[in-house]
């Protein structure tokens, strides 16, 4: 084995048959040696010769790096797409993003894109919904859907959701959600939440002629969270929040394989345990990638303005590769195949004073959640929900929140409380 076998400088990648991953590192080593360990070890290789290695094998099957800046410490590497098992995410990260983070040699290690040919893209199902099918479901196309996160994260029972719940919808809310950590817990039963939630959710509808949808959190080791999935399903809901992370990517896989015809949710709580450290781990914008991938319709990527680390051109990008049928920001990459755009979801310390920011930051096609932002309201969560739906209206119709404040008192509160940008 040389180090010809994996380094090729003048290669083409071809895009209709590899997979081409982007890194940024750093090592005791030169950048090229970095890069060509990270080429063994993800594709065939290991630390030294093997005798079972044929030349054949490593002529089929050896990973390229192709390009190498050891002014920026990116290199880049296509790997051949019989590599990889066809729709199996686990697999994916085995080889490219798992033992080469480990090595010795890697003082840090960032797998900062990775891109897709169509024929493997499509060996998944993408979001069975996306943005035009929840768009669909709600009737709502010319602005962001308004999202209302349940507060306290834990602590009130399955009536008190349920009653909060309603309340908020029948005062502006499109969208109510579980939080994170809300799953099956001895005061708040998962079945119970879901069959009041959802008789109240209905009376709602009735009312006011909306549809509404409420995101139940199913995160669970996998065959309960699918046995919890079934039941939303039976009892006449229309959405499911997996943690995507602590939940792992094999049990969103089995979630959308599952094909119940549920929006899937995803949630992110723990992306940052590798996603935040810039020079070591993996990107949020590879998260996108897999949640695509995956399947969920709708995913958590940021706000800019809000609570969580994120910043504005990170997160613009990373929703611009979720909605976009072709990937704009660099022609050469495949597209996104039969997969749908997923609904990219703005959460974390939002208030209304702070739409008109995210919203000129991030477009429409979002759902914004609030979940201090409307519990918060110093009269109340109707107020706060009221308060919420005033400062999307006001930034849709390009008028300056203060300016509307002046004859909705929910928002004037509300920017008197929190100010605003
Ligand atoms: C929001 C909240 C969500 C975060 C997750 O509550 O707790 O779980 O949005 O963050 P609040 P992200 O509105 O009170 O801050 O969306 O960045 O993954």
């Amino acid at each position: 084995m040389t180090k010809n076998d994996y380094l090729k400088l003048n290669y083409k990648p071809n895009y209709q048959n590899e997979i081409v991953a982007t890194f940024y590192g750093e090592s005791r080593l030169s950048l090229k040696e970095l890069a060509i360990k990270t080429a063994e070890e993800s594709s065939i290789g290991t630390w030294t010769k093997i005798n079972t290695l044929s030349s054949d094998i490593l002529k089929r099957l050896a990973a390229r790096i192709f390009y190498v800046n050891v002014k920026t410490g990116i290199f880049k590497i296509a790997y051949p797409l019989a590599l990889f098992e066809p729709a199996s995410i686990p697999q994916l990260l085995s080889s490219i993003a798992g033992n080469i983070f480990s090595m010795k040699a890697v003082k840090n290690l960032r797998l900062e894109d990775i891109e897709f040919p169509e024929k493997y893209i499509n060996k998944y199902p993408g979001p069975k919904w996306g943005i035009s099918g929840i768009r669909k479901i709600t009737g709502i196309y010319n602005r962001p859907l308004i999202g209302c996160i349940i507060k306290p994260k834990l602590g009130l029972t399955s009536s008190q959701n349920a009653e909060l719940a309603a309340q908020i919808f029948k005062n502006g809310v499109d969208v109510i959600k579980d939080d994170e950590n809300l799953t099956d817990l001895s005061f708040n039963r998962f079945t119970d939440r879901v069959k009041k939630v959802l008789l109240l959710k209905k009376q709602v509808e009735k009312q006011t002629g909306k549809k509404k949808i409420y995101v139940f959190n199913v995160t669970a080791p996998t065959e309960i969270m699918l046995k919890r999935s079934a039941f939303v399903k039976k009892i006449g809901g229309q959405c499911v929040m997996i943690d995507v992370i602590t939940a792992g990517w094999a049990g969103v896989q089995s979630l959308r394989n599952a094909d119940l015809g549920l929006i899937i949710h995803g949630h992110r709580a723990g992306h940052s345990t590798f996603t935040r450290n810039k020079k070591h781990g993996i990107s949020m914008l590879v998260l996108a990638n897999l949640a695509r991938l995956a399947g969920v319709d709708q995913f958590h990527t940021g706000t800019v303005v809000g609570k969580m680390e994120g910043e504005e051109e990170e997160v613009i990008k990373i929703n611009e590769l979720l909605k976009e049928d072709w990937r704009e920001f660099n022609k050469l990459r495949e597209n996104w195949g039969k997969l749908r755009p997923v609904l990219p979801i703005a959460s974390g310390g939002l208030h209304p004073g702070l739409t008109d920011k995210l919203m000129k930051i991030l477009g429409h096609d979002l759902i914004i959640n609030f979940g201090g932002g409307i519990h918060g309201h110093p009269r109340g969560s109707l107020a706060g929900a009221r308060a919420a739906k005033q400062a999307i209206e006001a930034t849709i119709k390009k008028i300056p929140l203060k300016i509307y404040a002046r004859d909705h008192l929910e928002l004037k509160e509300a920017l008197e409380h929190w100010g605003f940008k």
